[in-house]
């Protein structure tokens, strides 16, 4: 198998539980991590249960680790107290450990909220500007720019895939945009981890839908291909007709993030 340690953090989460299969064919053992129960070790597996912001258990979960899938942390908005500890201490804690330990690259679970701010009418790439929509956005761009930096002074290479809604169908107009099919995740997840340099990249994570507000051209070095489209969806979520839409989940590429209320802390 490529990888003899292939570590997964947020491996209790929603796309954790998704990708804990997905994934073995990948690596001799893979590490499953979360501060939440993950159950049994099933064969290939080996359970380390660790929260990111402790620093001394985040240079331990990586000894031997050659690749990361990271997906641990505050996965939507909170606040900005609870958010630094998981996201922004966490992923530091990660890049720190993973840099003493030689790991070699890092799939960064990123999100569109770190340009949740353009608009509808926008078509951005990944040289445009974060517009970060939410404390949560503002610390995926902090994850960015961490990995940008440790790129740069340690050659420890990052994707950075900018999910956009990972279920298992878009629950709503916005999502017929921003929809990741669970297959088209696990192939931007391949293609980030076995192409041959990615240095520091920014991958946007949608499926081939027909609307898109996101341009991959830069990231054409990983040879992401998505198979999957919402237009499996049509008809589902009718067009309001009415423009610009006044439905605020639509009018933001973050959709209802870029209104919620802001809540430093508790
Ligand atoms: P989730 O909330 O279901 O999973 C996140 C996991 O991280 C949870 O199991 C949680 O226990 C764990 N976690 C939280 N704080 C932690 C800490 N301090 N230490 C260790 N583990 C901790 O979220 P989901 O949907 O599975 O997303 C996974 C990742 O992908 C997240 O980083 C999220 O921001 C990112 N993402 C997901 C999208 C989606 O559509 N599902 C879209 C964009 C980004
Ligand atoms: C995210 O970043 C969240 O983790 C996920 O729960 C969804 O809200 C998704 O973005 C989205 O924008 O649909």
């Amino acid at each position: 198998k490529p990888f003899k340690r292939l570590l997964l953090t947020g491996a209790a989460g929603g796309l954790g539980k998704i990708l804990r299969d997905r994934i073995k064919p990948w690596a001799d053992v893979v590490v499953l991590s979360d501060i939440a129960d993950l159950g049994e070790a099933r064969a290939g597996e080996e359970i380390i249960e660790c929260d990111l912001s402790d620093k001394a258990a985040v240079m331990k979960l990586l000894e031997g680790v050659e690749a990361v899938l990271h997906f641990g942390g505050i996965s939507t908005e909170n606040t900005f107290e609870n958010i630094v500890q998981a996201n922004i201490i966490g992923t530091a804690n990660l890049y720190e450990a993973a840099h003493k330990h030689g790991t070699k690259r890092i799939i960064f679970a990123s999100s569109n909220h770190t340009v949740g701010f353009y608009r509808n009418t926008d078509y951005i790439d990944a040289t445009a500007p974060t517009r970060p929509d939410s404390f949560y956005g503002v610390s995926k761009c902090f994850g960015e720019q961490l990995a940008s930096y440790y790129y740069d002074r340690t050659g420890l290479e990052t994707v950075c895939l900018r999910i956009g809604s990972s279920f298992p169908e878009p629950a709503d107009r916005r999502m017929m945009v921003t929809w990741l099919s669970y297959d088209d995740l696990v192939e931007a997840l391949r293609s980030s981890l076995f192409a041959t340099r990615v240095g520091f990249t920014i991958l946007f994570g949608t499926s081939n839908n027909d609307v898109a507000w996101w341009d991959n051209s830069k990231a054409s070095h990983i040879g992401y291909r998505p198979k999957d489209s919402s237009k499996q969806f049509d008809g589902k979520f009718p067009d309001s007709g009415v423009y610009p839409d006044p439905n605020s989940s639509v009018t933001y590429h973050g959709g209802a993030f870029a209104l919620a209320p802001m809540r430093f802390k508790d």
